[in-house]
């Protein structure tokens, strides 16, 4: 491993830390919370791995117990090199911790795996060879082919959870995904070659989803593997990691430009409802319908705003503040209002076309341009203006 240290004062050295041999493997293992569970873990690593592939680990912790002093510890008898990055800011979740071990890794390949003892380590070796023997970039511990099964997966709420976010991660990327049955496992084994880390944009779980889909390894491959029952502790996964889940499906399926418009177009569409009710309340109240057509679209302007700010430009928030988006959004909104009138004049008195279809193309007209300046006004990112990515501090020690 190399010994860069990214917050000096913080680091603890023990041993020299042996260089892997080529053809090794790095195990990269995220942690937050889990001191009841590494000391066994690492055991089953020194009982399956060594003999069989060199190997060493790599925590990528989040903490905020003592799992990196625990870990410190056990690692005295590990007969490979085991490394701890903690990371004062948890920036991307488990997800950033997994690509922050991908990063640091220096092996031909990486296994990442959970700390929990619910992914067996007898596999790791298993997973390198199948790759090296398949000429893969990627292979997957599935849980869906023969062979596999998700028995420690607790409970038929869990259970139905698990296949609806397979069954929709499949629906949306059908092509990406071909040939992994379990894009929603967190055991796998990538080579270091095929990991692209400069765009990754990782939100939370499912990490290897986030690999499949934008570093897109060439041949993938799958082994099966038995789900076992957490060793001990509590899970982590909660349902504003669900909700954090379905955030980064929209942002991986727009990340195209031609994905993105037809995201925006849904979204405008949804619009229509809080526009209605807003109408409909507005002159239930006795507002005549001229100020309450121009109020409601306000509503449904700021449904759309929320909804493309979280869902379409998650990504692109931060080259302005929020009152800045927000007043160049509802510009270009209404400013679309203003042109349509005198865009369907232009198509029947200039080009002669019917009033239909002339407002048919005035609403699709104005509709790119509202996304083309939504693109370039709003969310592109001012040139030299861009704050470079938090990465947060990351304490490293070779223990
Ligand atoms: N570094 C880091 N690791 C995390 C974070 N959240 C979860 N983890 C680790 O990721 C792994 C998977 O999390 P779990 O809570 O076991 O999720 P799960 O396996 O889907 O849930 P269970 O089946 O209930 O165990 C474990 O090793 C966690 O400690 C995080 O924010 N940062
Ligand atoms: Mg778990």
């Amino acid at each position: 491993m190399s010994q860069e240290h990214t917050v000096p004062a913080e680091v603890v050295e023990t041993e020299p830390t042996e260089i892997p041999e080529p053809g090794a493997v790095t195990i990269v293992v995220p942690t937050f919370n889990e001191s009841a569970n590494v000391r066994q873990l690492l055991h089953q690593i020194t009982e399956a791995v060594p003999a069989r592939l060199p190997c060493e680990v790599v925590f990528v912790d989040d903490s905020t117990d003592d799992t990196p002093e625990v870990i410190e510890k056990a690692a005295q008898d590990c007969p490979f090199p085991v490394t701890v990055l903690h990371r004062e800011e948890p920036v991307g979740g488990l997800g950033g911790a997994v690509v922050e071990g991908l990063k640091a890794a220096t092996s031909d390949w990486i296994v990442v795996m959970d700390g929990d003892c619910q992914h067996p380590p007898s596999l790791v070796p298993d997973l390198v060879a199948t790759g090296e023997r398949a000429g893969a970039g990627l292979v997957v511990a599935s849980r869906y082919i023969k062979g596999g099964s998700r028995a420690g997966l607790a409970g038929s709420y869990r259970i139905a959870v698990s296949r609806g976010a397979t069954w929709l991660t499949k629906a949306l990327f059908p092509r990406r995904l071909h040939g992994i049955s379990d894009p929603m496992s967190g055991f796998f084994a990538i080579r270091r070659s095929a990991v692209t880390a400069e765009v990754l944009q990782p939100l939370g779980y499912k990490i290897l989803l986030e690999l499949a889909v934008r570093s897109r390894p060439r041949t993938v491959t799958e082994v099966p593997f038995v789900f076992q029952d957490r060793f001990a502790g509590e899970s982590k996964s909660t349902a504003q990691e669900g909700l954090r889940f379905l955030r980064h499906l929209a942002g991986l399926r727009t990340a195209s430009p031609v994905a993105r418009m037809i995201g925006f177009g849904l979204i405008g569409l949804t619009g229509f409802l809080p526009n209605l009710v807003g109408l409909w309340a507005l002159t239930a109240l006795g507002m005549h319908y001229v100020p309450a057509e121009i109020l409601a679209n306000q509503l449904g302007v700021a449904w759309n705003f929320l909804l493309i700010e979280h869902l379409l430009f998650r990504e692109r928030r931060r080259h302005r503040r929020w009152w800045d988006r927000a007043g160049r959004f509802a510009l270009l909104a209404n400013a679309d209002l203003v042109l349509r009138i005198p865009l369907i004049a232009l198509f029947v008195h200039q080009f002669h076309l019917g009033v239909l279809s002339a407002t048919a193309l005035a609403l699709v007209t104005t509709f790119v341009l509202r996304f083309a300046g939504t693109e370039a006004l709003v969310y592109l990112p001012r040139r030299g203006r861009e704050k470079p990515a938090r990465d947060g501090r990351t304490a490293r020690r070779a223990v």
